[in-house]
């Protein structure tokens, strides 16, 4: 075996967006296109020599050649040692947990989470440091310098590694462990979860549906719910990870996940309902008639986490990305706790967990997670929510009607403009910038305006300071409208407009979102003049 020293050059646009470079797979396909950015993570983590790393991913189309690259330019690097999932499957929760457990350095994980699979499809790569969470922004602008200032490359003149095969192999002087990818995830979550509690709500005859959409989380959701927890077989659907996801987005929310949704709001509806998306970090929970948002969910988990035994002694404090709504704070408040409001973005809790300053984050977008690994975690969810409807022995809908009973609610909803020219884009939001100085006290289609600001966050603990990371106005009426440009789309600009309306505990609960959001909807189109700026006000996807 030889070590294959290619002269390269940068390619342009291999700036990591919100969580690791995401592009087209053709993009990724192209020569180098990959190459040169493993080893611009190499250069910028000060080389690969006598490190150990995790590998793998969601099992998306190129997946496995993604690994063999990666794995031929670790030996080459001098890497000592690589972790891999069975056929290059990890989950991205799994992943990190396997990075913490055996101290590795670092790892790479390959998806694009929940965007679809395929040739014309898309692919990405994280980059997660030795805590077993996503790189900071502090790492990810030094990959993205070295990507400017690449000339060559290292790569491992071998054959392809069998993935198959679990166990030692070697890989130049590297040695390479294929390992089984749920092993260590599950017993991670026996030492969370009372799985007792779980097996005999189970045997006592409760229902559940998991939708794993085709993507990574099917081999996790068939060990952990139907074979040691005892839900009934066919509990697990679309449970065999495709490269494709079926032709579909393995994104869990009530658009991506009709059928589920479609089943939960039927005479036939099981107990519970979940799915999880590409890489296994998001989740979804709908009860019968009752679909929890993710910031509901944030809030009501963060309520009765101490129901399971990891969170039992309390939680440290609670921290959400910006745009998620307010209903963690008030949990947080009244369990006497700190809360954080952090970017959009993963890796920013990821300070705040290593300090012990918060055990549970969570996301609008469908993401939730404690102190156990640093990514969010789709399946922990799930189990946490089974775990506390073990102990109340009441219906998914009864815990949320309690929950807005005592907190009040928070109605929320997203909106998402796709493939908007992103010169459109840019415009729509530097004119809302250049209005927010004066906004306070104005009145907006019939709404007062009580603060409006772009959002910029300050590390707590190193002292960091990430700007421009989103519009956010308050109305005097307890709404909030925030407005940002996504970073994980892979075509054009996706305008995100995030809007929020919150009830008061003695206010009206069962309203229709869409409804109880009108008002604010008016006054964030007519804030950011959105039909004259990008031409509608028609978004692709409600959620
Ligand atoms: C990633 C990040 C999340 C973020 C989401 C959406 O999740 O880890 O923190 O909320 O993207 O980001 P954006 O609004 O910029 O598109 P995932 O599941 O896609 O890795």
């Amino acid at each position: 075996m030889s070590i294959e020293v290619r002269q390269t050059s940068p390619i342009e646009g291999q700036k990591p967006g919100t969580s690791g470079l995401r592009k087209k797979t053709r993009v990724f396909m192209e020569p180098n296109y990959l190459e040169n950015f493993i080893q611009a993570t190499f250069d910028a983590i000060g080389g690969a020599a006598g490190k150990s790393f995790v590998v793998g991913g969601d099992g998306r189309y190129f997946n496995k050649d993604a690994i063999q690259i990666i794995l031929k330019m670790a030996a080459a690097n001098g890497a000592a040692h690589v972790t891999v999932g069975q056929g290059g499957i990890l989950s991205t929760p799994a992943a990190s947990h396997l990075i913490r457990l055996g101290k590795a350095d670092g790892g790479f994980i390959l998806s694009a989470s929940h965007n679809p699979g395929g040739i014309d499809e898309d692919f990405g790569v994280k980059y997660n440091g030795q805590n077993g969470g996503p790189a900071p922004e502090g790492l990810t602008a030094k990959i993205f310098d070295a990507t400017l200032n690449i000339k060559e490359l290292k790569i491992e003149q071998s054959a392809d590694l069998d993935l198959e095969v679990l166990g030692q192999q070697s890989l130049g002087a590297m040695q390479v462990n294929v390992v089984d990818p749920v092993h260590s995830y599950q017993e991670l979550m026996e030492t969370l979860f009372d799985f007792n509690a779980i097996r005999e709500m189970f045997v006592g005859g409760f229902s559940m549906r998991f939708d794993a959409m085709h993507a990574v989380t099917g081999p996790y959701a068939h060990a952990i719910l139907e074979d040691a927890l005892g839900a009934a077989k066919g509990t697990v659907v679309n449970g065999v990870p495709l490269e494709d996801f079926g032709k579909g987005h393995p994104d869990p929310n009530p658009i991506w996940a009709k059928d589920l949704m479609d089943l939960m709001m039927s005479d036939t509806a099981p107990d519970i309902g979940a799915a999880s998306d590409g890489d296994g970090d998001r989740n979804m929970i709908v009860g019968k008639d009752a679909y929890v948002t993710p910031s509901d969910s944030l809030a009501i988990l963060a309520a009765n986490a101490h129901l399971a035994p990891a969170y039992a002694k309390g939680l440290a404090g609670i921290a959400r990305s910006m745009p998620t709504s307010g209903a963690s704070d008030r949990v947080a408040e009244k369990l006497g706790i700190g809360s954080y409001e952090t970017p959009t973005g993963w890796k920013f809790f990821g300070n705040l967990l290593d300090a012990g300053k918060v055990t549970l984050c969570g996301e609008e977008s469908a993401g939730t997670g404690s102190d156990h690994v640093r990514e969010k975690d789709g399946l922990w969810a799930v189990l946490l929510w089974l775990n506390i409807l073990a102990v109340r022995k009441q219906s998914v809908k009864e815990i949320v009607t309690d929950h807005w009973q005592t907190f009040g609610r928070d109605y929320y909803s997203r909106y998402d403009f796709e493939a908007v020219a992103s010169d459109k884009a840019d415009a729509l939001m530097s004119a809302l910038r250049g209005k927010l100085a004066d906004l306070a006290g104005q009145s907006v289609a019939g709404l007062t305006v009580k603060s409006a600001d772009d959002f910029s966050y300050n590390d707590p603990v190193d002292g960091s300071v990430s700007s421009n990371q989103g519009v956010r106005v308050a109305f005097e009426t307890g709404a909030r409208a925030v407005f940002r440009l996504s970073g994980t789309g892979t075509e054009g600009a996706t305008l995100r407009l995030y809007l929020e309306q919150y009830s008061g505990s003695d206010g009206a609960i069962d309203l229709d979102p869409q409804d109880a959001l009108k008002d604010v909807r008016n006054a964030a189109f007519a804030l950011s003049d959105m039909q004259a700026m990008i031409g509608r006000v028609e978004p692709d996807v409600i959620t």
